[in-house]
């Protein structure tokens, strides 16, 4: 569950601070600490995950509770309502992903362009 290697499940554990977005008994949220959008915050599992490439089809309810919490947490943060505003959800999946800190983690970002590229 926690890797105490880990320095997202440190800052799940309130070992390291962080701006917290979100908390419940599955998932932590947190402002990046370098934005790269005017709304930039990760959403992870509290459970340590190292990527989604080990994701196990016993995590699929887990998954799905990060994809529906994703806009209202966006909401809360300040993106505009679909369809005219919208937020944007990545998820870096390894090296080659760009992935840098191995614990699952949804990179949550939105806010008035010109931010977003493509
Ligand atoms: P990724 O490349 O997908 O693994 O993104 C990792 C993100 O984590 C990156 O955008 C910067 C952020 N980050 C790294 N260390 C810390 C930290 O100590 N605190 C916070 N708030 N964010 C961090």
């Amino acid at each position: 569950m926690h890797d105490p290697d880990c320095l997202f499940c440190k800052i799940i554990a309130g070992q390291i601070p962080s701006r917290k977005v979100y908390e419940d008994d599955q998932v932590f949220a947190f402002h990046d600490i370098h934005p790269g959008a005017p709304i930039h915050f990760l959403m992870l599992p509290k459970k340590h995950i190292a990527s989604m490439a080990q994701v196990q089809p016993e995590d699929a309810g887990l998954l799905g509770h990060m994809l529906t919490l994703a806009p209202q947490l966006a909401q809360e943060q300040g993106a505009n309502p679909y369809p005219e505003g919208g937020f944007r959800v990545v998820i870096n999946t390894g090296t080659e992903g760009g992935q840098e800190i191995h614990h699952l983690h949804m990179h949550i970002m939105g806010g008035p362009r010109p931010w977003l590229k493509g």
